[in-house]
C-alpha cells in the first residue's frame, strides 16, 4: 500500500538489493511515504527532519529547531522507524544508508552500548571512559548466553565454540586507527578466554604479559596516551578439554627510534618513566638513577607524565607481573640496569678536538655509569664511541669519528640495546608460557598491531605501520568480500555483485618489484651515495604514474592509503632502513662482564649474519651484511598473513569517536570516514543480501532426508533436497540452489534443525519407552 508507513523487510529480496545502490544513495520515493527523513545541513551534519509536504520534486520540511525549509526531495534520505532505534545489528535496519548507520551507532554509544554488529563484523566505538560491560558477571552471562547484546565476549565465545566444533584454529583480528581501542579490546578478549579456559594457572601468566609488554612497547603519542609501538600476535593454545595449555607471543617491528628521539608532547617508552618514578631506594642507588628530567633522551620532548597515570604505581605492577612470568629477581635487576644504561648513554657527550670535527668522549658521570652498568671498561667504551676500526685487505685502519658520526654511533647502540632487551623479554615470557607436551594444536590467536597513523610529519615508522595496515585491510577484504562473492559466483547462483574498495593498487605500490616503494628504498639504501633526497627523486621518477602515489616538494611523497592520504618525509628513511650497528659496538657488548649485554651481542651478531635474501649492506668493510628493516618487516607480514590464512577469522573494527580522547563526544564526520574507509557498510550490504548458511546437496539430503513425508522418485541428493525445501515451505527468496551447494539466508535453516531435533528426540523417547516396556 503506497500511503502506509510500511518499510521494507529487514531481509530484502534479491531484486530489492539490486535496487539499492551504493551507500548514501538518496531514495526519493521513500520520502513521500514517510514523515521523517535525513537531511544534510551545510555543516555536514545529518539531521532528522519532519516532512510537512511534498509537491513535485520539492519537499517542505521542518528542522529540529523549528526552522522550515523547502528542498529538493531527492536530497532527503530515508530514515528508519523509531522502533529500529539502536538495533544490535546494522543488518536489521530497513534503510541502510550512511545517516541511518551513523545515527544507530550514536544512539547506542550514548546508551553505553559501544558494541554493534555489522553482519559478521563487530564494531567497537571507544568510550574513553569506564563502561559497565565487563567483569565476571558479564563473562558468565555471555557464557550462558543469557545476554545477546554484541560484545567482544560474544565474538570470543563464538571463536571458542568454532574451534571445538570445527577443529580449526581461530583468529580474532582487531583493526582501527591509532587510539581506536585495539589494545584494550585485545585485553578484553584475553580476559574472556582466560575465564573460560582457565584452571591451570597459566591464564594468569598470560594476562600479566599485558602490563609488561605495554610498559616496554607502548608510549604516549599525540594520538594515544598508550600507543602500541609494536605489533603483537598472541596465540593461545587449548587442551582437549578446552583448557588453556600455553601461549606464544610474536612481536613485530618495535619502533626503535623513539628510544633516542621523540616529538614534542610525546614520551619515550613508558618503562623509562616508570623506573625513574618507582624504583625503590636500593635499586636507585645501584643504578645511579635520577629523575626522568635529568636524562637527555627523556627531556627532549618536554613531556614526563600522563594525566591519570601513576608511574610509580605502574612500576610495582610491572615488577609483580615479571615475577608471575618467572623472570627472576636477578634478571629483573639486569633488565633495569640495561634501561639505566640506555638513559645514561644519552647523557654521554663529546668534545671536538680538531678542526675536522673529530671528537673525544667527555669523561663524566654519564660515561662512568654506562661502563659500570654494562660491565665494560671505560676505555673500551670511549673507543667504541669515538673510533671506527675498518679492515682493508689484511690491514686494520683506525679512523676517528666526527661529531655527528659519534652521536649516531651512541644512539645506534642505545636503540640496539633497547630492541634486544625487548626481544629478550618476549623470549623469557614465551619460555614461561610454553605449551606443554599435551598440545592439541588447537589455538585462538589475537592480533593487535599499531593502528593507521597520519601526523603532520610522517617518517619511516609511519611508512611501515601504514604498510602493515594495508596488508591487514587486504585480509579483511579478502575474507568478507572476495571469498564470499567468489563462492556465490562459482556455484552459479543469482547474485548482484557488491562493489568494495580494493586496496590492491596501494599494496602493489609498496610491494612491486623492482619498481615499488620497498624495492626502491632497498636499492637506494645499498648505494653508498644514496641520500634521502636521491631516494625521493627516484620515487618521483619511477612511480609518478601510479594512481596511489604523488610526488611532493623536495624530499616528500604522498600515498593514498585505504584510510586516507599520508605525506611522508623521507628524512632518515635510508638510515632507519639500513639500521647499521657497527662491529665495534657489537664487540664492546660481547666484552661486557654482565650477562645481558653478552646475550645481546650474540643476538646482534646473528642478526647481521643472517643469510642474505635482500640486498647487501657494506659500510667500510668491517660491517656485515644484513636484511634491511623494511624487507625483514615485509617478510614477517607475509608470514603473519599465511598463519592467519589457516585460521577462521573473526573481525573487530575499533572506531575512534573523536580525536581528543574524551568521553561522550561523537563526531559524525570522523566516525563516517572510518566506517567508509574500512568498508563496514559494504560488509553489511553483502551480509544482508547474502546467503551465509550453505550446505552441499549431499549433506543436506542426508541430514534432513528422513523428514520427508512422501518418498521422492529420484534419490539423487538434489531432488531430495528440493523436495525437502518444498515440504517445509521455505520461500524461494530465502534460498538459492547452486551447482554443488544450497545457500540460505540468515536463520532459514533453523526451522529444519528444530524439526530434525524434535523428531530425533521423539524417536529416542519412543525407543526408551519401548525398552522400558521390555524390561
Ligand atoms: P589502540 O591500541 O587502537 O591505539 P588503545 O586500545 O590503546 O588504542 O585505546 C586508547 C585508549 O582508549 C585507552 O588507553 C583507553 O583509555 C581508551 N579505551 C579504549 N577502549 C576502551 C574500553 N573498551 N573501555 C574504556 N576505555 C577504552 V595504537 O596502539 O595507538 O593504534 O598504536
Ligand atoms: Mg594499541
Amino acid at each position: 500500500d503506497e500511503d502506509s508507513d510500511s518499510v521494507t523487510p529487514p531481509v530484502p529480496s534479491i531484486s530489492a538489493s539490486r535496487r539499492e545502490h551504493r551507500w548514501g544513495d538518496t531514495t526519493s520515493y521513500a520520502a513521500k511515504k514517510k514523515l521523517q527523513s535525513w537531511f544534510q545541513l551545510p555543516s555536514g551534519r545529518w539531521e532528522l527532519v519532519k516532512i510537512l509536504s511534498t509537491s513535485g520534486t520539492e519537499s517542505v520540511l521542518s528542522l529540529p529547531d523549528g526552522k522550515v525549509l523547502k528542498v529538493k526531495t531527492d536530497r532527503l534520505v530515508s530514515a528508519n522507524p523509531d522502533i529500529l532505534d539502536g538495533v544490535d545489528d546494522l543488518m536489521q535496519l530497513s534503510y541502510l544508508n550512511e545517516p541511518s548507520v551513523l545515527y544507530n551507532l550514536e544512539y547506542r554509544y550514548n546508551h553505553n552500548m559501544i558494541y554493534t554488529k555489522a553482519g559478521p563484523v563487530l564494531v567497537a566505538i571507544n568510550p574513553f571512559k569506564k563502561v559497565p560491560l565487563y567483569g565476571n558477571d558479564f563473562i558468565e552471562a555471555y557464557r550462558r548466553k543469557t545476554i545477546e547484546s554484541p560484545h567482544v565476549y560474544a565474538i570470543t565465545d563464538i571463536a571458542i565454540r568454532e574451534m571445538i566444533r570445527d577443529e580449526v584454529n581461530q583468529s580474532i583480528i582487531i583493526s582501527g586507527e591509532s587510539g581506536a581501542g585495539k589494545t584494550e579490546t585485545a585485553k578484553i578478549a584475553m580476559q574472556y578466554l582466560a575465564a573460560l579456559g582457565g584452571g591451570s594457572g597459566i591464564e594468569n601468566e598470560i594476562l600479566k604479559t599485558n602490563p609488561i609488554l605495554e610498559a616496554f612497547g607502548n608510549a604516549k603519542t599525540l594520538r594515544n596516551d598508550n600507543s602500541s609501538r609494536f605489533g603483537k600476535l598472541i596465540e593461545i593454545h587449548f587442551s582437549d578439554t578446552g583448557k588453556i595449555s600455553g601461549a606464544r607471543i610474536q612481536t613485530f617491528l618495535l619502533e626503535k627510534s623513539r628510544v633516542v628521539q621523540c616529538t614534542e608532547g610525546e614520551r619515550s617508552y613508558h618503562i623509562f618513566y616508570l623506573l625513574c618514578a618507582g624504583a625503590p631506594l636500593t635499586l636507585r642507588e645501584k643504578l645511579n638513577l635520577r629523575s626522568a628530567s635529568e636524562y637527555k633522551y627523556l627531556s627532549q620532548s618536554s613531556c614526563y607524565s600522563i594525566t591519570g597515570v601513576d608511574d610509580a604505581e605502574q612500576f610495582r605492577i610491572v615488577m609483580e607481573a615479571l615475577d608471575v612470568v618467572h623472570v627472576s629477581k636477578e634478571d629483573q635487576e639486569s633488565v633495569f640496569a640495561m634501561l639505566a644504561a640506555v638513559l645514561w648513554l644519552g647523557n654521554i657527550s663529546f668534545n671536538v678536538v680538531d678542526n675536522e670535527n673529530h671528537v673525544e668522549v667527555v669523561e663524566d658521570e654519564g660515561l662512568f655509569t654506562v661502563a659500570e652498568l654494562l660491565g665494560c671498561g671505560v676505555e673500551e667504551l670511549k673507543v667504541a664511541l669515538s673510533i671506527r676500526k675498518m679492515r682493508v685487505g689484511n690491514d686494520t685502519i683506525v679512523q676517528k669519528l666526527k661529531l655527528s658520526q659519534a652521536i649516531d654511533t651512541r644512539d645506534a647502540l642505545a636503540k640496539s640495546i633497547y630492541a634486544c632487551l625487548f626481544e629478550w623479554l618476549v623470549e623469557q615470557i614465551n619460555k614461561s608460557l610454553a605449551v606443554g607436551k599435551r598440545r592439541t594444536g588447537r589455538s585462538i590467536s589475537i592480533l593487535d598491531i599499531y593502528g593507521f597513523e597520519s601526523f603532520d610529519r610522517n617518517s619511516f615508522e609511519q611508512f611501515c605501520i601504514n604498510y602493515a595496515n594495508e596488508r591487514l585491510q587486504q585480509h579483511f577484504n579478502r575474507h568478507l568480500f572476495k571469498l564470499e562473492q567468489e563462492e556465490y559466483i562459482q556455484d552459479g547462483i543469482d547474485w548482484a555483485k557488491v562493489e568494495f574498495e580494493d586496496n590492491q593498487d596501494c599494496l602493489g605500490l609498496f610491494e612491486k618489484k623492482p619498481l615499488g616503494l620497498l624495492s626502491l628504498l632497498d636499492e637506494e639504501s645499498t648505494f653508498p651515495n644514496g641520500t634521502d633526497l636521491t631516494f625521493a627523486n627516484k620515487l618521483k621518477q619511477h612511480l609518478n604514474s601510479n594512481s596511489c602515489f604523488r610526488g611532493e616538494r623536495e624530499k616528500a611523497f604522498t600515498v593514498s592509503h585505504y584510510a586516507g592520504e599520508v605525506t611522508y618525509d623521507t628524512s632518515g628513511f635510508l638510515e632507519k632502513n639500513r639500521d647499521l650497528l657497527h662491529m665495534d659496538s657489537i664487540q664492546l657488548m660481547s666484552s661486557c662482564s654482565c650477562h645481558l649485554p653478552q646475550k645481546f651481542a650474540a643476538n646482534m651478531l646473528s642478526q647481521s649474519e643472517k643469510p642474505v635474501v635482500g640486498p647487501l649492506y657494506k659500510s667500510g668493510g668491517a660491517d656485515s651484511q644484513k636484511l634491511s628493516v623494511a624487507t625483514k618487516f615485509k617478510g614477517q607480514l607475509f608470514q603473519l598473513m599465511q598463519r592467519l590464512e589457516n585460521t577462521t577469522p573473526h573481525f573487530i573494527r575499533c572506531i575512534k569517536p573523536n580525536n581528543l580522547q574524551s568521553a561522550g563526544l561523537y563526531e559524525q564526520e570522523l566516525v563516517l570516514q572510518q566506517l567508509r574507509c574500512c568498508g563496514v557498510l559494504e560488509v553489511v550490504r553483502i551480509s544482508r543480501s547474502g546467503f551465509p548458511t550453505r550446505m552441499s546437496h549431499q549433506k543436506f539430503a542426508r541430514r534432513y532426508g528422513f523428514l520427508l513425508l512422501e518418498s521422492v522418485a529420484s534419490q539423487d541428493p538434489l531432488s531430495v533436497s528440493v523436495a525437502i525445501l518444498h515440504q517445509f515451505n521455505i520461500l524461494p527468496e530465502m534460498y538459492q540452489v547452486g551447482y554443488t551447494k544450497l545457500f540460505f539466508r540468515t536463520g532459514q535453516i533453523g526451522v529444519l534443525e528444530d524439526t530434525r531435533n524434535r523428531t530425533l528426540h521423539g524417536v529416542l523417547r519412543v525407543q526408551s519407552c519401548f525398552r522400558g516396556h521390555q524390561a
